[in-house]
Parts: structure tokens; C-alpha cells; sequence
């Protein structure tokens, strides 16, 4: 037998080719949907057909009376044909791969993930323009996919007209103490009332860890506290009772110490008449390969926002865009450097986006 395809707009107009051909006793062996490298959706039906009958519709009656070939060159020949088909086939398939989009949105695609952003959420946009002129287009596409970037983005907003608790959790040397003081000396000192803010240390684990803190809340005239258990937590929430913030600092966690996570955990659990609002400190410069675990393992303490810092120790923004997009967490705020209090800002999408597109254009 020989498996013989042939290729319509619609699966109907594939097989009626096949029925002229052959007639209506047919065997078909697949039929099936195919993108092909122009973008265009085709319909394949493969029918097999005996030997003797594809010669004869495909080369004539003489290809069997005639001329009759000597059985060793015809399964020759055959041999030839079944080949061709299938370097045919293997060209096809790799046209699919290289160029599933077309040139134009391939070349944008690519250059959307070497900025970071991760193939299939690219593709879940791209997928349906499929046939649109968008797909034509690099500039209009790209900023499209801008576009959708802004909308996916999300940003918490500082809310302060009710007291709150504010945690910041995150991996080791992230910025979260740095953090911690600019956000005190903002609530304290540089809105347009002062709030009454208290600091509460947890990073029992760190040599220097308390002076760290308490450096920054003496200069500030800030109340601090070290906490080493989760009672003695409860207590010291109840006792603040009348502050309007209380900004919490933990220890840095690799995503990897199960043993610190278990103790903030226990802190974050604890029986308080207030919810805390954990933020994650993320750096702008983490690595494409530490996301998913720095995610994994800090989402089990139910994150509200995430803060990004270290916005200036890089110029490419698209790892942690890539973030943003796939783990639906909204921003707070960004650290821009190391001063103290100035440092900081509430998070907007248009910086991030601004300097996203600035890195993007680079490329
Ligand atoms: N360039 C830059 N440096 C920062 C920023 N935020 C913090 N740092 C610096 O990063 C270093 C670590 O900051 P910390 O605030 O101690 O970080 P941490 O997350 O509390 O660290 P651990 O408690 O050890 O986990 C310090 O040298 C800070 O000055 C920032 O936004 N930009
Ligand atoms: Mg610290």
C-alpha cells in the first residue's frame, strides 16, 4: 500500500480529491488540521492505496500495461517516491517549526523572549492573531504586545486610611531592612500627615540584624522591638494596638531553608485581630532560573504584593516582568537605590513598562 495525502481548505474538499481519484472505496488512514508556514490553516486526508492503483491514476494505465516496468524497478521507483514524500513531509514539518508565526511576529516573538518573557504566555497572545495583519506588522505588534503586558500588570495601592501590618519577606540580602526604614521614615515623616509607625524585628538569625534595624529607627526616632516567638509576637501586636503601622522584618530566606520558612510561617499564622499584608522583596536582577522556586516557596505565605528592588542595578526588566505576568501578584513598591529615605517609590506600571520598552528598543 501507499499512503497517498491530499491537501484542501476543508477536510470535505480533501476527501472528494481523494473520491475523484480513487473513487468511494477508500481507506483513509488520518485526517487532520494543518498550520501551514503562511499562516494558513489546511486540511490533510491520507488514504492508502494499493500499489498497482496509485500507479495507474497516478502515472497512466501505460505505467502498468505498456510499459510495464520489471518488478524490481518499479518497487524502485516506489521506493523513490515513498522518499520524496517524506523529505516533503520533513520540510514541512520543520517550515512549522521555524516558522509558526510567520517572519514578522517570529522575529518579535524572539525578541520578546531573549528580553525574558516566557514562550508560552507569548504564545497565548500571539496564537489567536493568527491570520490578523497585526501579524504583519513588527511595530503595531509590538506594541501590542505592550499593551497586553500593561494589562496583565497590577498595581496595590497604598492604602493608609486604616492601621495596618506590613511584612516583608524575601530571599537573603534583597533590600528588605533597607526597605523596612525607607517605608518608616515615609509613613513617619513624609506624607501629608504623619502616621504612627513601630518596627518589629524577626531576623533573630542574622549577626548584626538588630542593630540594622535599630540604626535606622534610632536616627528616625522610630520605636523597635526584637521578637524571637510567636507569643511573644501576639503580645507586642496587642500592645501596638494604637499604631497606624507596624512594618515587620524577617529574616532573608533562601528559597531553599525550610527551617526559617516553618518559624515565618508560625509568625504569619499567628491569632491577631489584624491581617498582615506580606510583601515580597524581589530584585530587579534576579535570575530567570530562581523565579519559580523563589515564588513556590514564599507564596506559601499568602503574598499581597510584591515590592521590587534594586531597580537600579540593572537595565533589563524582563525576568521580572516575566514575574509579574505569570504569578498575578500586584506591585507596591520600588527600591531605586541604597539612600535612606529616597530611595523609594509606590509602584506604577509605566515605570516598569518605560524601562521595559527602553530595553526592548535596545534589542
Ligand atoms: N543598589 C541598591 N542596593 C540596595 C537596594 N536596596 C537595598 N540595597 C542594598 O542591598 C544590601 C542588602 O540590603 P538589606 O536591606 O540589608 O537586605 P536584606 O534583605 O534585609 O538582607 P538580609 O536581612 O540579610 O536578608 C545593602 O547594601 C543595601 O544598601 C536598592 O534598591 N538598590
Ligand atoms: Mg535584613
Amino acid at each position: 500500500m501507499i499512503n497517498e495525502t491530499f491537501v484542501a481548505s476543508d477536510p470535505k474538499s480533501a476527501y472528494e480529491q481523494a473520491v475523484e481519484k480513487y473513487g468511494t472505496d477508500l481507506s483513509i488512514v488520518s485526517a487532520k488540521q494543518v498550520k501551514y508556514a503562511d499562516n494558513e490553516l489546511r486540511s490533510e486526508v491520507v488514504i492508502a492505496v494499493p500499489k498497482k492503483l496509485f500507479m495507474e491514476r497516478s502515472f497512466g494505465a501505460q505505467a502498468l500495461t505498456g510499459a510495464k516496468l520489471p518488478d524490481e524497478e518499479e518497487e524502485a521507483l516506489l521506493d523513490e517516491i515513498g522518499e520524496l514524500k517524506t523529505q516533503l513531509e520533513e520540510m514541512r514539518d520543520g517550515l512549522l517549526q521555524t516558522g509558526r508565526f510567520g517572519a514578522v511576529a517570529d522575529e518579535v516573538k524572539h525578541l520578546f523572549m531573549k528580553k525574558g518573557i516566557a514562550e508560552p504566555w507569548l504564545d497565548s497572545i500571539l496564537v489567536p492573531l493568527i491570520g490578523t495583519p497585526v501579524m504583519e506588522d513588527k511595530q503595531l505588534l509590538v506594541s501590542y504586545l505592550l499593551e497586553e503586558i500593561d494589562e496583565v500588570l497590577q498595581v496595590k495601592e497604598e492604602v493608609l486610611d486604616h492601621s495596618k501590618i506590613m511584612m516583608l519577606v524575601g530571599p537573603t540580602g534583597v533590600g528588605k531592612t533597607t526597605t523596612i526604614a525607607k517605608l518608616a521614615a515615609r509613613y513617619a515623616y513624609l506624607l501629608e500627615r504623619p502616621y504612627k509607625v513601630a518596627l518589629i524585628n524577626l531576623d533573630s538569625y542574622k549577626v548584626g540584624a538588630i542593630e540594622q534595624l535599630a540604626h535606622y529607627a534610632d536616627i528616625m526616632q522610630i520605636e523597635h522591638y526584637s521578637i524571637a516567638s510567636a507569643e511573644a509576637f501576639q503580645e507586642k501586636i496587642a500592645e501596638l494596638a494604637s499604631y497606624d503601622v507596624i512594618l515587620v522584618d524577617t529574616a532573608g530566606m533562601s528559597p531553599y531553608d525550610t527551617q526559617k520558612f516553618i518559624k515565618t510561617v508560625e509568625f504569619v499564622k499567628t491569632e491577631i485581630p489584624k491581617k498582615i499584608e506580606v510583601a515580597l522583596v524581589l530584585a530587579a536582577t534576579v535570575k530567570y532560573e530562581d523565579m519559580a522556586d523563589i515564588y513556590e516557596n514564599f507564596s506559601f505565605l499568602n503574598l499581597d504584593s510584591v515590592i521590587v528592588s534594586k531597580f537600579d542595578e540593572t537595565k533589563h526588566f524582563g525576568t521580572l516582568m516575566n514575574f509579574m505576568l505569570l504569578y498575578d501578584l500586584p506591585m507596591s513598591y520600588f527600591s531605586t537605590g541604597q539612600e535612606v529615605p529616597d530611595d523609594l517609590l509606590v509602584a506604577s506600571k509605566e515605570y516598569l513598562l518605560e524601562r521595559f520598552i527602553g530595553d526592548v528598543h535596545e534589542g
